[in-house]
């Protein structure tokens, strides 16, 4: 194998603030505010920071998604949050999210208002709170509610695990693409296995599963995502690519990828949301 066998492990470690890596600037050991940063708070119950990574697309086509099912209360307001410019660490952000991570949402609608983070919650919540996309059935209802937590628990070894070493790391290292690729190609063939015999994750019902799922693995096989579909053989996981392109025909989804993306084409993009109007001229 092509890598550094030398290193030996200190007995305390070190923080090395600027490893070289893409986010050494922006990752840190330790958890807190580093300024003082209020939040924007818009005229919408719900108000959402985050940004259009396959984290936040999560949140935001599951808003829009209850916006095309005429739920009303889902008006929201979104904010972009510039990961890259450490705004995760504004203290406004760390009240809501002491975890410093996007996406994170406060719903006034509530007596006090109710701070939720962790993408996989914020879709439980908003699919409790109006009983859509989540199945009431004795059954699909776990077996949702297990690949939602599927996803949560596997997306790390594909995001911080091969996404990292594969695209964002300051040089290739053999061992580590070798061992995330092996798991990420594990976690398409579950989807694809699964997905020839169901047309969405629960049966024929799309739910919050797909929607925790899509904007990783569907976007992996479309090329969108780190761009290693050669790479991961992606059109070879035949049922996971029908999946795949299905939900991105669907208008929410179009309309989600959209909200707080901050770069590419204007037409493309609707950095901060508040109404639908934002969405007009835009290319869908
Ligand atoms: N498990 C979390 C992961 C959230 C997450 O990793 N967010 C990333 C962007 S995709 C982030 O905010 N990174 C900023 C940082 O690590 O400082 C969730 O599903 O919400």
């Amino acid at each position: 194998m092509s890598q550094d066998t030398n290193y030996t492990p200190p007995k305390v470690w070190n923080w090395d603030a600027d490893s070289g890596g893409k986010w050494s600037k922006t990752n840190r050991p330790i958890a807190g505010a580093t300024h003082e940063k209020e939040l924007p708070v818009g005229q919408h119950p719900l108000q959402l920071h985050s940004l259009a990574t396959p984290n936040g697309q999560k949140v935001t086509i599951m808003l829009e998604e209850l916006l095309e099912l005429g739920v009303t209360g889902a008006e929201y307001d979104a904010y972009p949050v510039n990961i890259g410019e450490g705004e995760q660490f504004g203290s406004g952000f760390v009240e809501i999210n002491p975890n410093s991570k996007i996406p994170a949402l406060v719903d006034h609608s509530t007596d006090q208002p109710t701070r939720l983070f962790e993408s996989g919650a914020i879709l439980l919540y908003l699919a409790e709170k109006f009983d859509k996309l989540l199945p009431t059935d004795k059954a699909d209802r776990p077996a949702c509610l297990s690949w939602l937590f599927w996803q949560i628990g596997s997306a790390p070894y594909l995001g911080g695990g091969f996404g990292h070493f594969y695209k964002y790391a300051p040089f290739p290292i053999e061992y580590c693409i070798d061992r995330f690729t092996m798991e990420t190609k594990r976690q398409l063939d579950v989807l694809d296995k699964h997905l020839e015999n169901n047309q969405y994750m629960i049966d024929d019902e799309y739910t919050i599963a797909d929607i925790a799922i899509w904007p990783w693995y569907g976007q992996v096989v479309q090329n969108v995502v780190y761009e290693a579909a050669e790479f991961l053989d992606a059109q070879s996981y035949v049922h996971l690519n029908r999946w795949a392109n299905t939900i991105a025909q669907r208008p929410a989804v179009k309309r989600g990828l959209m909200v707080n993306r901050t770069s590419g084409p204007d037409e493309r993009k609707v950095p901060e949301r508040h109404d639908s109007s934002d969405f007009d001229g835009k290319t869908t």
